[in-house]
C-alpha cells in the first residue's frame, strides 16, 4: 500500500534526482550512457577540477546549458504531477531537487529548493553575487560586479562543497510526516541520508524510482518504474 497524499498527512517532503528528468531528454549521471561517461567526475564536478582546467569545466556546463534550452526538452508528466500536488494538497509540500535543470519551475512548481545549484545561474567567486545566465561562459567572461575576468563559475555544488538551503531542508525533514524520494540513485550525500532524517522525525518514507536505489532498504515502501508512470500514480 503506497503512502498517498491523504488527509492525515500535513507535510510532505519530496526529493527529486536525475531520474525524474530522464524522460524529458536530460541524461542521468551514473547510467552507462550518462553524463560522466566521457567526462571524469573529478575533472568536471570538483573545485580542484575547476582550478586545474576551468575551460574544460566551462565547456561541460555550456553544453548542458545549451541542451536545456533545446525545444524538445520539456517538463514531463512527473514534473507536472508534482506541480499539481503543490497546488492542490491541503498541507505543505516541500520540493527539494538535486537537479540543476529548471523543469520543476517550468512545470509550475514554486519554491523549489535546488540543493546542488542551477545551470542557468552563475556566480562570482569573490563576491558570491549570482547572475541569471543562459548562454556560454568562458575564462574570458567579465564579471559584472568586479569587472574582472576569470572570476565567474557555474552556480553548481561540486563534490566537497556544501549543498545549498540545508537549514530549510533539515527544518522541513524534521516536520515531515511523509518523505518521498523520486529518481535518485542514493549514491550522493547528504541527500542519500534524508530518508534517515525523515524516519527519525517519525515520517513514513517512500521511494519512487526506475529500480531499487542503493539505499532502498531504508524506505518503508517503494514503487518501481519510469517516473512518468509511478509519480502520477502516486499523486492521484
Ligand atoms: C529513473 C528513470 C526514469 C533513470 N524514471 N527513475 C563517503 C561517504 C559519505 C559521503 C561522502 C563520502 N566521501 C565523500 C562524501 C561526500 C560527497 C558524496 O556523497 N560522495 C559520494 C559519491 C560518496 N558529497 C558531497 O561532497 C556533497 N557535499 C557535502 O557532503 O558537504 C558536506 C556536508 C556535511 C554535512 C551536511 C551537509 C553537507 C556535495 C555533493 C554534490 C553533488 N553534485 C553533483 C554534481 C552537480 C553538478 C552537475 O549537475 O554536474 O550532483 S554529483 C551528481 O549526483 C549530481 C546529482 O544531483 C547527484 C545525484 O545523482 P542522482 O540524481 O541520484 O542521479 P544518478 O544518475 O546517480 O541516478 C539516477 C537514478 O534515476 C537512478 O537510480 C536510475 O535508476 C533512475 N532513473 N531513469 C525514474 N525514467
Amino acid at each position: 500500500m503506497l503512502h498517498k497524499p491523504s488527509a492525515a498527512i500535513k507535510h510532505i517532503v519530496v526529493l527529486t534526482g536525475a531520474g525524474i528528468s530522464a524522460e524529458s531528454g536530460i541524461p542521468t549521471f551514473r547510467a552507462a550512457d550518462g553524463l560522466w561517461e566521457n567526462e571524469p567526475v573529478e575533472l568536471v564536478a570538483t573545485p580542484q577540477g575547476f582550478a586545474h582546467d576551468p575551460a574544460r569545466v566551462h565547456r561541460f556546463y555550456n553544453a548542458r546549458r545549451a541542451h536545456l534550452q533545446r525545444p524538445e526538452v520539456q517538463p514531463n508528466v512527473a514534473h507536472l504531477a508534482l506541480a499539481r500536488l503543490q497546488r492542490e494538497f491541503h498541507g505543505i509540500v516541500t520540493l527539494i531537487t538535486q537537479n540543476v535543470d529548471n523543469l520543476h519551475e517550468r512545470a509550475g512548481s514554486q519554491q523549489v529548493l535546488h540543493m546542488h545549484g542551477e545551470l542557468n545561474s552563475i556566480r562570482c567567486v569573490h563576491s558570491g553575487q549570482r547572475f541569471l545566465h543562459t548562454g556560454d561562459l568562458d575564462t574570458d567572461s567579465c564579471c559584472a560586479c568586479c569587472q574582472r575576468s576569470a572570476t565567474l563559475r557555474p552556480d553548481i555544488v561540486w563534490f566537497g562543497e556544501m549543498p545549498m538551503h540545508m537549514d530549510d531542508i533539515y527544518n522541513a525533514l524534521a516536520q515531515a510526516d511523509l518523505f518521498v524520494s523520486i529518481g535518485t540513485s542514493g549514491h550522493v550525500y547528504p541527500a542519500a541520508g534524508f530518508v534517515e532524517e525523515a524516519r527519525a522525525a517519525g515520517a513514513r518514507t517512500l521511494e519512487l524510482n526506475l529500480e531499487p536505489s542503493k539505499n532502498h532498504h531504508a524506505f518503508d515502501d517503494g514503487a518501481y518504474g519510469p517516473a512518468s508512470r509511478v509519480v502520477p500514480d502516486w499523486v492521484t
